[in-house]
């Protein structure tokens, strides 16, 4: 199997190219581009550390040449988590250079998500920081090889930081000091290692449904797509300063339109260390931040630290949300609580990104989560059998287009159902489409619980409470909160007593769950209902709940 055998057809790929939304450019010839055309504008900042386009040109190339002493080259996947720092985007174009694919994990993944990714994209190396929110991620990475035996992938591990005791890990500072000198990759392929614009560019990891989550692969020209026609929506230019507050790989942070998108349009992005409003506003105020992303659970705090007065926000013009549903009340306060324009954005790793315009009338603001941003997006809204729904109604959204591939990434049996015959993925969010072609979210089907933009798949979780002692049967639910849209209620059916909370938590860590993934709350029941066909009713167990 090709890595590429979920892309689109040769003749919907002439109609993509032919509209002018593929470029046939790589990520790395476009930033060897960039620095060619506007070398000293300001592209990257971090603390007091700031990258001109020519230095992180400059920077990708000492990156890529210390990797490719490593061995690493041309289609090699490299799984990245690093929190939000100026390296995760320098290692991500380093890569680039080679023609590698950067697989993108988040910081808060424990051994059992890093490990799957590992051995799913078949990874050569993985890039990691020491300590991050007090968690070693060295020793992460020594279990994640203990367990795919000796000699086993990733056979390299790049540490941003202190590299410690492990043999063979390997420090970002030696890694890239060892370059003799700037732009030391000679031709032919110096710009992206020979990588083709259909190739493979990068993997993203999906929300899932699953028992292991799923990848998906982006291609050069299809990810470009995104972030661009994201871009042009948001009416990006190089006076663009973007803040990356939310988790950096994360899809909606890095590509809609995020750091890709800014630094495609000749702006600047600005990392956050961390989502606070504190660290967020005084960096708005120091770089003058125009544009950001954020999930709903943050939205209260931005509110309630911009109400404080102390701050000066008049730069920002633009604050996006997205991830997860904002409830209208929230949408109508938070622009004129920060003096922007709220945009709601509904996306996903499968690709279809839906932005609200930031001319629409405010209602479309407030109440939709946005249309799609191609006029090559098809949406088809259908119900249970498949057939479309009488327009306005709610249904299943379907949907396919030119940046959203045909299949997860070698996942064979699951996109028999998770994609249509024709090529649509069913996305198992519940929709109604506007007159106007904006989306409103009404709900799901696919067995997956949304906190505040973090996916839970329940089956994962619930394979793991089964391998508790006590637990004979288990069911993860998500019910209403406040906060988080969301939280997560396990249901369990034991043997004697009922683990609390906190051992529930302890017991999935143990198994290398991260740890966003334990129940808020556990509820020990006699028995897990069934409904008529035999299956767990969660929708029972969700209502009971409530009335507790
Ligand atoms: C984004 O991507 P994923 O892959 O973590 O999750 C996708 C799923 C969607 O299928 C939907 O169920 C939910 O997250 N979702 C929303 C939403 N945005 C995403 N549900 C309701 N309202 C919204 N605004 O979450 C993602 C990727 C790119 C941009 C933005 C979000």
């Amino acid at each position: 199997m090709t890595d590429t055998e979920h892309t689109w057809s040769e003749a919907e790929s002439a109609r993509f190219r032919k509209a002018g939304h593929w470029e046939g450019v790589t990520f790395g010839a476009r930033l060897r581009r960039a620095a060619a055309d506007r070398g000293d504008r300001v592209a990257l900042v971090d603390g007091d550390r700031r990258w001109t386009y020519a230095d992180l040109d400059a920077e990708a190339d000492r990156v890529a040449h210390g990797l490719r002493a490593l061995g690493i080259g041309r289609g090699d996947r490299v799984v990245v988590q690093l929190p939000n720092c100026a390296e995760f985007v320098l290692v991500w174009f380093g890569l680039q250079r080679l023609g590698a694919v950067p697989v993108h994990a988040m910081p808060g993944h424990r051994r059992r998500e890093i490990g799957h990714l590992v051995r799913v994209s078949g990874a050569a190396a993985c890039v990691v920081p020491d300590r991050h929110a007090r968690f070693d991620h060295r020793e992460l990475m020594r279990s994640v090889q203990e367990e795919n035996g000796p000699g086993r992938s990733p056979r390299t591990v790049v540490v941003v930081g202190e590299p410690g005791r492990h043999s063979g890990f390997v420090s970002f500072k030696a890694l890239r000091e060892a370059s003799p000198s700037p732009h030391a990759l000679s031709a032919p392929g110096a710009d992206d290692g020979g990588a083709g614009p259909g190739d493979v560019a990068l993997l993203l990891l999906s929300g899932g449904t699953t028992g292991l989550p799923k990848l998906v692969a982006r291609t050069h020209d299809d990810y470009a797509y995104n972030a661009r026609a994201c871009s042009e929506v948001c009416a990006l230019d190089e006076r663009t300063v973007y803040l990356a507050v939310l988790p950096i790989g994360f899809n909606f942070t890095f590509a809609c339109p995020g750091v890709l998108g800014t630094l495609m349009a000749g702006g600047t992005v600005v990392v956050a260390p961390d989502p606070s409003p504190q660290t967020a506003f005084a960096l708005i105020e120091r770089e003058g931040v125009t544009l950001t992303s954020l999930t709903p659970p943050l939205v209260t705090h931005w509110m309630d630290e911009a109400a404080s007065g102390s701050w000066d926000l008049s730069g920002l013009a633009v604050v996006q949300v997205g991830g997860a549903r904002l409830p209208e009340e929230q949408a109508r306060k938070l622009g004129p609580a920060l003096g922007v324009t709220v945009q709601q954005v509904f996306g996903m790793a499968e690709g279809l990104i839906n932005l609200t315009r930031l001319d629409d009338p405010e209602d479309l603001r407030c109440t939709t989560q946005g249309r799609p941003v191609s006029p090559d997006d098809e949406i088809m809204v259908v119900d249970s059998l498949g057939r479309p729904v009488p327009d306005g109604s709610t249904g299943e959204l379907l949907t396919r287009g030119p940046y959203t591939p045909r299949g997860y990434y070698r996942a064979e049996e699951h996109n028999r159902t998770a994609f249509t015959p024709d090529g649509f993925y069913r996305t198992g969010d519940v929709v109604r489409q506007l007159p106007t072609g904006h989306l409103v979210v009404v709900g799901r089907i696919k067995d997956q619980i949304n906190r505040g933009g973090e996916k839970i798949a329940a089956v994962e979780v619930e394979e793991q409470l089964l391998a508790h002692p006590a637990i004979i049967a288990a069911a993860l639910v998500g019910v209403p909160d406040e906060r988080r849209g969301e939280r997560t209620v396990a249901f369990v059916v034991c043997d004697g007593e009922a683990p609390g909370v906190r051992e529930v938590a302890a017991h999935l860590k143990g198994r290398g769950l991260a740890g966003f993934k334990a129940p808020d709350e556990v509820v020990q029941v006699p028995g897990l209902p069934l409904t008529a066909v035999g299956k767990v009713d969660k929708a029972t167990l969700a209502k009971e709940s409530l009335q507790r």
